[in-house]
């Protein structure tokens, strides 16, 4: 960086207290922009592509001049001319690029990638409208349009472009670029979007519906379009196909432009696809190789596949992709005739049918084309590692023990402690030094202040800074009121059963109830939520609904309101995330085991000084070993229980529900007559069913377990000293869920660019 802020605006005229803050934010983004420019890219020979359909990028306006070591001089310059640097922040307009945690790790790879002086890019599609923006209208979630792009953005245009073909027409691509800083790096990457011109917004309707079928107008139009239906699931297809088309031919033109003759491609480029959306990957760079670039189909699959990593994210049945071929002829019948080889070649050398790619019902699955012709099979935990080898893909384990690794998932420390939760951040400097930024494991360092009192004194201050802003912030922007003496509990993910916010809804039944009995905590606690649910799930949009009654009733109630609130915080999405998680006390981490294959929230809690309140599912297992199974909160069945309990049909809801007086009290409520009037009696009816005669994720198994196990959690709180201690101890040992030492070990086990 060469010159302030100060000086860059005297550059072009400009006096920084005469300025408004929506001229700041874009002068400070044309700034980066400009200091982006102006660095090198990284050069190793292999360089890597992590390919994915999200990147839940966040803001990035304070995340780059962290980056750029120059957050505090600009957040000083505008102080001194009368700005707050929060008020500028609050300009920049949050691109959602992604549903959740998926999306949220590219990101925060990215960044690591680049922090590490990586050779490596996101690629990716630049959607008009993000996921949709979610409001409330009477107690039920309703969805509107989300456009983020603005004629300032981090977007840097480029003139590079691709013919895509199709099976009826040819697209045109555009590459939109975002540089990517590395933390205090010279050099820096990208993340490609690739888009296309001709987008016809007037094609959406009410909220987010549109025509599905104008795909040469609508392509790049919505991240994951509702695709219960057919239209929706082909332009799913398209949008797949376009997004590695492009990828596969920008590495192949990257990779000649430096010196590789193709043959030798695999030494050039490495492809990381990121659960199965980009699994079209490999027959599209077989088909470029063999049809643009004269090779012989055994030779395209045998450099194909020394080139390509699969990272599975997820055991769920529903989220495993598997395309009819009649889809895949509609929209790509030249990528068919190469996926019916690659499942000719496997046929003849792999008897089990089950592990073929195209089915008996010729539905194509993506991870089975993956898993074949990749060097390396990740999960995102050891957990989730080990089902699968054990369970989900046991045959692909047996065929190929060698490419199945694990690969913990990661955070960024700079975005969610650094820019989160400075004052945190900034004592945590005091205490050890600042070496924790690069090197995350540092932070034992904290180790020998687990017991000293001055410490966690000064711990609680924070927490209890953190909660004003947060109650500033949810006032202002949101509408609540929140009471920063209460204790706070938090659960921020998306909406879905398997994640379980139905338990903890049930939990705030109970408590209601025993207020209501006279049994009063010590202690106010306030229960957020946040989290959007897909359109088209039901039951998620059931359980939004059960919440925000139950957050009328309760705030509304003179009796319950001095002890317990409910609020579910509209619209969540990072810049929330970023609020809420440095006010939080307690993590609810609370899914059925074996379904959660790493959570990445639960990271950002535990850096945070919140302590968890788990099951022994994903990532929260290594929470419990590394910073002692003392020092967080577990309960609830564990993953072979539940496996099992699957496999034999032994669940029973009912059977809880007609057992456990407590249990039948609080499914009960959610059919009182008090929430009735608040609320929508289908969906609260449905719900209830629901719960009793199905409960396909076990909400009633944990139940008693997890209401045990948070009253003591609550009680335990009273106890400060022992409480410090803990979260000292969670934070000390968090260094492990750096996103640093993530990508390190994918490049030292699986990428091998250097
Ligand atoms: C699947 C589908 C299928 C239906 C249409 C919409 C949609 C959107 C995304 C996905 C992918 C689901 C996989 C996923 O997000 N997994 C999450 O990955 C995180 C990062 O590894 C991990 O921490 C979470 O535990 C895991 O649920």
């Amino acid at each position: 960086m060469t010159g302030t802020f100060t000086n860059y605006l005297e550059t072009k005229g400009h006096v920084l207290a005469q300025m408004s803050n929506e001229e700041i934010y874009v002068a400070l983004l044309n700034f980066v922009k400009e200091a982006a420019a102006s660095k090198g890219k990284n050069t190793a020979k292999r360089k890597v592509y992590y390919i994915s359909a999200e990147f839940l990028i966040g803001k990035l306006l304070s995340n780059n001049l962290i980056n750029l070591g120059i957050y505090k001089d600009v957040k000083e310059e505008l102080a001194q001319a009368g700005k707050s640097i929060a008020e500028i922040e609050d300009v920049e307009p949050e691109p959602s690029l992604g549903n959740g945690g998926l999306g949220r790790l590219a990101s925060c790879f990215i960044d690591s990638i680049s922090s590490l002086a990586i050779n490596g890019e996101g690629v990716g599609l630049n959607y008009h409208c993000g996921l949709f923006k979610q409001v409330f209208k009477q107690n039920q979630q309703e969805a509107e349009a989300n456009f983020w792009i603005e004629n300032d953005s981090w977007l840097v245009p480029t003139d590079i472009s691709y013919d895509v073909p199709f099976k009826d027409f040819t697209l045109k691509s555009r590459l939109d670029r975002i540089d990517v800083l590395g933390y205090k790096k010279e050099t820096k990457n990208y993340l490609n979007l690739f888009d296309i011109d001709g987008l016809d917004y007037g094609l959406i309707k009410d909220g987010i519906s549109f025509d599905k079928t104008e795909i040469q107008k609508n392509l790049t139009l919505f991240l994951y379009p509702d695709d219960s239906d057919k239209n929706g699931e082909l332009l799913r297809i398209y949008q797949q196909y376009f997004m590695v088309s492009n990828a596969a031919q920008l590495l192949i033109d990257e990779a000649i432009e430096r010196g590789s003759n193709l043959h030798d491609l695999h030494e050039y480029a490495y492809v990381q696809i990121n659960d199965t959306h980009p699994s079209m990957v490999i027959p599209e760079l077989i088909r470029l190789l063999t049809e643009k670039h004269g090779f012989d189909f055994e030779e395209a699959v045998s450099v194909v596949s020394k080139m390509v990593g699969y990272t599975n994210h997820t055991i769920l049945a529903e989220a495993l992709e598997k395309w009819p071929l009649d889809y895949l002829n509609e929209v790509v019948p030249h990528l068919v005739t190469i996926i019916e080889k690659l499942d000719a070649m496997i046929a003849q050398k792999v008897p089990d049918v089950a592990l073929h790619i195209i089915d008996e019902n010729y539905r194509v699955h993506m991870a089975h084309m993956d898993i074949h012709f990749a060097t390396s099979v990740n999960g995102v935990a050891a957990l989730h590692t080990e089902i699968l080898k054990n369970s989900e893909l046991k045959g692909f384990y047996d065929l190929y023990p060698e490419k199945f690794n694990n690969k913990t998932n990661g955070i960024t420390f700079r975005r969610w402690l650094e820019f989160a939760n400075q004052d945190l951040a900034d004592y945590i400097k005091g205490l050890i030094g600042d070496e924790y930024l690069t090197e995350a494991t540092k932070l034992e360092k904290l180790l020998a202040f687990a017991d000293d009192k001055a410490v966690h004194a000064k711990l609680a201050e924070i927490k209890h800074a953190n909660k004003l802003s947060l109650k500033r912030y949810l006032k202002e922007n949101k509408g609540i009121e929140l009471d920063e003496n209460s204790i706070i509990d938090t659960q921020i993910k998306r909406f879905h059963e398997y994640k379980r916010q139905q338990m903890n809804a049930l939990y705030v039944i109970h408590k209601y109830l025993e207020i209501k009995r006279g049994n009063l905590p010590k202690r106010k606690i306030t229960v957020i939520f946040g989290g959007k649910a897909a359109p088209a799930y039901t039951i998620a949009q059931d359980i939004i609904h059960l919440i925000l009654c139950l957050s009328e009733l309760i705030n509304n109630d003179p009796e319950v309101s001095p002890y317990l609130n409910v609020h579910l915080v509209e619209n969540y999405n990072v810049t929330v995330a970023e609020k809420l998680i440095p006010a939080t006390d307690i993590s609810e981490q609370i899914s059925l085991a074996s379904k959660e294959a790493s959570g990445t929230g639960n990271m950002k809690f535990m850096l945070n000084g919140a302590l968890t309140l788990g099951t022994m599912d994903g990532a929260n297992v290594e929470i419990a070993e590394l910073a002692g199974a003392e020092n967080i909160y577990t309960f609830g069945k564990d993953s072979d229980t539940i496996i099992d309990l699957y496999a034999t049909s032994g669940y029973v809801s009912k059977h809880y529900y007609d057992e456990h007086p407590v249990i039948k009290e609080a499914v009960n409520f959610i059919i009182d007559p008090k929430l009735l009037n608040l609320g929508n009696e289908e969906r609260l009816e449905r719900l209830y069913l629901e719960l009793l005669n199905k409960d396909w994720f076990m909400t009633l198994i944990d139940l008693e377990e997890y209401i045990a196990v948070k009253e003591q959690m609550l009680s335990d709180y009273e106890d400060q000293t022992a409480w410090m201690t803990k979260v000292i101890k969670n934070i000390a040992k968090a260094g492990f869920f750096s996103s640093d030492r993530t990508i390190e070990q994918y490049n030292e086990d699986i990428w091998h660019s250097h």
